[in-house]
């Protein structure tokens, strides 16, 4: 289905060299940034303490200058390969139950891609558009973002617009990043291997990265702002998905009714964005939605756990090291194996 008011907007082409694309004040403005080489393009520059590659910066300089939310905005945020698509098409077809009935054959989550539907902000809105008109999305309106809670524009920070952050245990996380980095990297760039990203990925070094910079931020605002921002772990949303869609629709201000409960609503929802539905669907299997990147890559297995059959026991020893010396006693804990492993 096409989406008459996203339709507009292109992503951004990253198989062209970043180097060469990029303005002369973005080139001066990385001139003094750490850099380090990347993990599918050439190099990630480390900007405001975090890894990114420039046409992100580009891309985030544009957004926190112009974007203005509304307060019935929805954020949904992530470091990538963390459930960022699943929570989208979640976020999307709870907002959206009264407008596009979850039964419906013609369901827009049936047709397009979840990250088609929510938009992220820094690789569609502000790719190659330093101002977006954004007035015309219907409200509320939902938007994607991976960047760390700190970049998040004033006008998110301080409104009533609510954030949902989704989280995943590093361990799955990077598995997932590696495949997906392999997958998607540009022809110019060879294949990173698993040990040379692994020792990347321990000191941060990922696209906004570091890892754990990242999750605190969320997580630290979640602590204190908790009806304006919501921290969820693919870990419970794999393991207990029921009382996870109705905190997530209680917080997005649309809780189920008892009426939908007993009608089967949220087994419906959850059935309609399952990994196993959204893969098989011809949109996810032969379309491209974020950077013109092939859909079917970000659907791999969908699993808790599979860490396990790549990360050798002194890798387990080293990532559990630096979980535990990062993340220390915020309370931030991860489930890392799956219940039927
Ligand atoms: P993104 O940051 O590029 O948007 P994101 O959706 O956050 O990616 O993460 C992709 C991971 O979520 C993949 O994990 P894997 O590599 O370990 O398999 C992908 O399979 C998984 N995934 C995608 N859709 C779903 C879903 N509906 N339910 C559960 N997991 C999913």
């Amino acid at each position: 289905m096409a989406i008459p008011h996203l339709a507009k907007f292109p992503t951004i082409d990253v198989d062209k060299d970043e180097e060469n694309l990029i303005s002369n004040e973005l080139k001066e403005l990385i001139r003094c940034c750490p850099k380090e080489k990347g993990w599918r393009t050439s190099f990630l520059y480390k900007f405001q303490g975090y890894w990114c590659q420039t046409e992100e910066i580009q891309a985030i300089i544009s957004f926190q200058k112009h974007f203005r939310a509304k307060s019935s905005d929805v954020i949904i945020a992530s470091i990538p390969k963390s459930g960022t698509t699943w929570t989208k098409a979640l976020t999307f077809a709870i907002l959206n139950r009264k407008k596009f009935p979850i039964s419906n054959e013609n369901h827009p989550l049936l047709a397009s891609n979840p990250h088609d539907l929510v938009p992220f902000l820094e690789y569609k809105l502000y790719a190659n558009n330093q101002n977006p008109n954004l007035s015309n999305i219907p409200e509320p309106r939902i938007f994607g973002t991976h960047v760390p809670f700190g970049w998040l524009q004033e006008s998110i920070k301080g409104s009533d617009c609510r954030v949902v952050y989704v989280c995943r245990n590093p361990f799955d996380t990077f598995i997932s990043s590696w495949h997906y980095c392999s997958k998607i990297r540009s022809e110019s760039h060879p294949p990173l291997p698993l040990e040379e990203a692994f020792n990347m990925y321990c000191k941060g070094v990922i696209g906004f990265g570091p890892f754990w910079e990242h999750m605190l931020g969320y997580w630290k605002e979640s602590l204190e702002r908790p009806n304006n921002v919501l921290f969820m772990k693919y870990e419970d949303m794999k393991e207990d998905p029921i009382s996870h869609l109705k905190r997530l629709a209680n917080f997005l201000g649309v809780p189920f009714s008892t009426e939908e409960e007993e009608a089967g609503l949220i087994e419906q929802i959850m059935k309609l964005c399952s990994f196993e539905s959204l893969k098989d669907l011809e949109v996810n299997k032969s379309g491209k939605s974020i950077k013109n990147f092939d859909n079917k890559h970000l659907f791999r297995k969908g699993e808790i756990g599979d860490w396990v059959n790549y990360l050798s026991p002194s890798m387990v020893e080293q990532l559990s090291r630096v979980m535990e010396e990062n993340f220390g006693d915020s309370g931030l804990k991860f489930k890392v194996f799956s219940s039927a492993s």
